[in-house]
């Protein structure tokens, strides 16, 4: 099997448009709006920019600059399964490969051993039957049409022959398919790998339940995760299923109490709202989602109005979609999906008792919200509950075992240590501002739902727990790069993940692919490729890193947002990464200072986070009269939650101090301990890819591609392969495809002379390919083309065959 992988020889990509191409009109790609690319003729050179002629508009030209046209395919309705089966290895190229592919319903594509993933938006027949399954166990990459199937049991089998535990990267924008494509993983290795126990169900099992707490329906996508995982399926000895683990990073918190338009809360809160059954919903105080604060204030359109709603809602015809109240989400089915949970929390092994915990708080959290609070009548300044919230108060002490009394002292006061007139220690308490108060409920909200949510996490993972494991596979679904209109903390932990990730990748590819010519002594020059190490210093280095100067911050007595942006800045002058926004892009219609926030230049762009906020979210620490309420409470379930975290003693001390928990060093150590593991594994890459922003299916939206291509790094790793060697066939596995075609006389020739005189007889090139110890590598499309003529040309082999016989004698 011929093998197509990266490169190393950073080239202009210009350099592989033929000079010819203006000489004899051979179309080329250049940059359409939309569609990405767009066919045309060059009919002018200037000094950096050609005048193109598109083919669909004769005679209205246009410039485009000379980096951003390419060579194209001689027929661009071809597609392969590799793409570096073409002859021209460009974005251009493999934008059109993978539309073409699309059109076809092929959504997976290979690029190298790199696997690109294209999200269908509807079942496509058969792709993940279990005969699929079945069909890709065993199999070689290449030798079944490209799959995310093959991918995961590539990294089966390497786990079993290098006896090295292997990891996959799933990667792409919100609504990609990451989590389809991880769960299509986790299926399959269970189904072929497992012992067929318990186990097996459970690791597939375990998603719903995660998926029911962490995912929320955004704009991006109606099932969207709002937090990264890394499951890790053990193996023993025998290379078959023993257990999982699962290791989940930076759960969106502020989703818990607020949405932005037309997006939700986590799917659990409407799911037990309109799925409980009925003693269930007497016993928590249950009623329709828009009687609670923080599921009423997102979706303000209930009911389809966009185009796809409407296409999706005629797929989904359920009456039940319909009659219930005004909250309901017409494109999810919240009832079923409470169903739908219960069994996954059966199969999983939770019983009722555990499940009723979960559901008590979750209600809990919720009644939490509806808390309201006023200014108090007295001269103290603060405020107190609002008369109606006070069976509200008491649903929520109830459902959280909390004295009601507690609860109130704790969301309308705070506990102060006083250090006047030197009588140190005196705990005292300050009566809170309204908007104070409402921050203080808050605050505890998040809280209470983060540790439920950890608590989900660690719960899983005790129902596949496994004593020794030889080995495991991990799938790493985690969100990739973005940029919205508005970049806040999230998006930068999120890029800086990306960065880390980046940096993996260039590692891997370059890395593994210098190892292997080193191996086959090909002697060639070293990888140079733009490493973004100044990046991720400019992020995570000691003390002068922004996590760190963040953190500072947090620390000062009154930390500020400003400040901390201001000191970003003047640590990093003249830092190539990081720029002071322009007043345009910021102070524009937001009422805030230009310099209120910052621009680094990522490997996949330039993005301007705003700073507001930063200090805040950045502290996970609760209020100290809040956390000791919680850790104190009667309900073991509850006080659990909080256990680990803190104990009630050392609380005590710290009352009054400054209790400051950072969020993004706890990412970053997280990360870097990711890290350490994915390196120590063999890895491999899935590059998902969102066709549309309608989630719609059967419709390609170039140009979002395109960028979406770029941003993942692919056509950085094109642009190396097109210099270098991408395809390569070990010698005796051409010999054994091309003997059937050469007289017995040669094929008494060892493999590797075999090679030698059919390549020298049909006159290949010789810059076209080089010899290695163990195979023959090729430069891009030229494998393909010395294919063609070995297979389809007999007048011209029996030529070759007479050549091969003179230049052997
Ligand atoms: P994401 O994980 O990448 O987004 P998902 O895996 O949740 O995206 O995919 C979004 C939706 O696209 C799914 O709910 C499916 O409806 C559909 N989909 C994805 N892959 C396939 C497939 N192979 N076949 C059919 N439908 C598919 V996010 O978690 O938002 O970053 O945070
Ligand atoms: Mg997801």
């Amino acid at each position: 099997m011929v093998k197509n992988m990266s490169n190393c020889f950073p080239c202009h990509l210009f350099q592989s448009l033929p000079s010819s191409a203006m000489e004899d009109g051979k179309p080329v790609w250049a940059p359409h709006p939309t569609d990405g690319f767009q066919l045309g003729t060059i009919v002018d050179i200037g000094p950096d920019s050609l005048s193109i002629e598109p083919l669909k508009q004769k005679g209205k030209t246009f410039l485009a600059a000379i980096n951003q046209v390419f060579p194209a395919e001689d027929d661009v309705n071809k597609h392969v399964e590799d793409n570096c089966s073409l002859m021209y290895l460009n974005e251009a190229t493999l934008l059109n490969n993978v539309r073409v592919r699309y059109s076809k319903d092929k959504i997976y594509t290979f690029v190298a051993n790199i696997l690109i993933a294209v999200n269908p938006y509807y079942d496509i027949p058969k792709l993940y039957s279990p005969e699929s399954i079945k069909q890709y166990r065993g199999r070689s990459l290449g030798t079944l049409p490209p799959h995310v199937y093959a991918i995961a049991d590539k990294a089966y089998r390497d786990m079993k022959v290098l006896k090295m535990s292997q990891s996959i990267i799933v990667s792409g924008e919100s609504g990609a398919g990451k989590t389809e494509n991880t769960k299509f993983v986790l299926r399959y290795l269970t189904t072929s790998y497992g012992t067929g126990q318990d186990i097996d169900e459970r690791i597939v099992e375990a998603n719903p339940l995660l998926e029911a707490f962490g995912n929320a329906k955004t704009v991006r996508n109606n099932n969207s995760s709002r937090f990264g995982k890394f499951v890790e399926i053990h193996f023993n000895e025998k290379n078959a299923v023993v257990g999982g683990f699962v290791s989940h990073y930076l759960l969106e918190k502020s989703r818990i109490c607020r949405q932005s338009p037309e997006e939700r809360n986590y799917h659990i809160f409407y799911r037990l709202c309109a799925g409980a059954p009925e003693d269930i919903r007497q016993k928590f105080h249950l009623s329709s989602p828009d009687t609670f604060r923080y599921l009423n204030r997102g979706c303000t359109r209930f009911f389809a109005t966009k185009e796809t709603d409407k296409n999706i809602m005629q797929n989904r015809k359920s009456p039940e979609h319909m009659k219930s109240g005004p909250l309901k989400d017409p494109l999810l089915d919240d009832h079923g999906d409470f169903n739908r949970m219960s069994v996954a929390m059966k199969k999983i092994g939770l019983d009722d008792t555990e499940k009723l915990d979960l559901f008590r708080v979750v209600a809990g959290v919720l009644h939490l919200g509806n808390i309201d609070f006023e200014e108090a009548g007295s001269t103290s300044g603060g405020c107190a509950i609002k008369n109606q919230s006070s069976q509200t108060l008491e649903h929520c002490a109830e459902l959280l075992g909390l004295e009601e009394e507690d609860l109130r002292v704790s969301l309308t006061t705070r506990v102060m240590l006083t250090t006047a007139g030197g009588a140190k220690g005196t705990v005292i308490k300050v009566p809170l501002k309204v908007e104070q108060a409402n921050n203080a409920r808050d605050a505890l909200a998040k809280a209470v739902y983060s540790r439920l949510f950890d608590h989900v996490v660690t719960r899983v993972n005790q129902c596949f727990p496994f004593d020794s494991s030889a080995n495991f596979i991990g799938v790493l679904d985690i969100a990739g790069f973005e940029y919205f209109e508005h970049n806040s903390f999230e998006q930068f932990c999120i890029n800086y993940c990306n960065e880390k990730l980046q940096q993996f990748f260039n590692e891997r590819i370059l890395k593994e692919e210098q190892e292997l010519y080193q191996r086959e002594g090909l002697g060639v020059n070293e990888v140079h490729y733009v490493d973004n190490q100044d990046c991720i210093d400019l992020v995570e280095r000691k003390l002068v890193g922004i996590l760190d100067i963040l953190d500072e911050e947090n620390r000062l007595p009154q930390p500020s947002d400003q400040h901390f942006t201001d000191t970003v800045h003047n640590k990093h002058k003249d830092h190539f990464r990081l720029t002071v926004p322009r007043k345009s892009k910021l102070a524009i219609h937001r009422n805030v200072r230009d310099d209120e926030g910052f621009i680094i230049r990522h490997f996949a762009g330039a993005v301007c986070y705003e700073t507001t906020k930063f200090v805040e979210k950045n502290n996970d620490a609760l209020h100290m009269s809040l956390e000791c309420l919680v850790s104190e409470s009667k309900d073991r379930f509850v006080r659990e939650l909080f256990e680990n975290s803190n104990n009630s003693k050392d609380m005590k001390q710290k009352a009054g101090k400054l209790s400051f928990i950072s969020v993004g060093n706890k990412f970053k150590t997280q990360l870097n301990i990711l890290l350490e593991k994915l390196r120590s594994t063999g890895s491999s890459f899935i590059r998902c890819i969102k066709p549309n922003l309608k989630m719609v299916s059967h419709q390609f939206e170039g140009a979002q591609i395109l960028s979406q291509l770029q941003c993942s790094g692919m056509v950085s790793v094109l642009d190396l392969m097109q210099g270098g060697f991408p395809s390569r066939a070990p010698f005796h596995e051409l010999y054994n495809m091309y003997q059937q075609y050469m007289p017995p006389k040669l094929t008494r020739l060892d493999p590797r002379l075999f090679c030698k005189a059919l390549f020298k007889a049909l006159g290949l090139n010789e810059n076209d390919y080089k010899f290695g110890l163990t195979r023959v590598f090729f430069r891009p499309g030229k494998f393909a083309e010395f294919d063609q003529i070995m297979k389809s040309d007999p007048d011209h082999l029996a030529e070759l065959v007479k050549k091969v016989n003179k230049w052997l004698i």
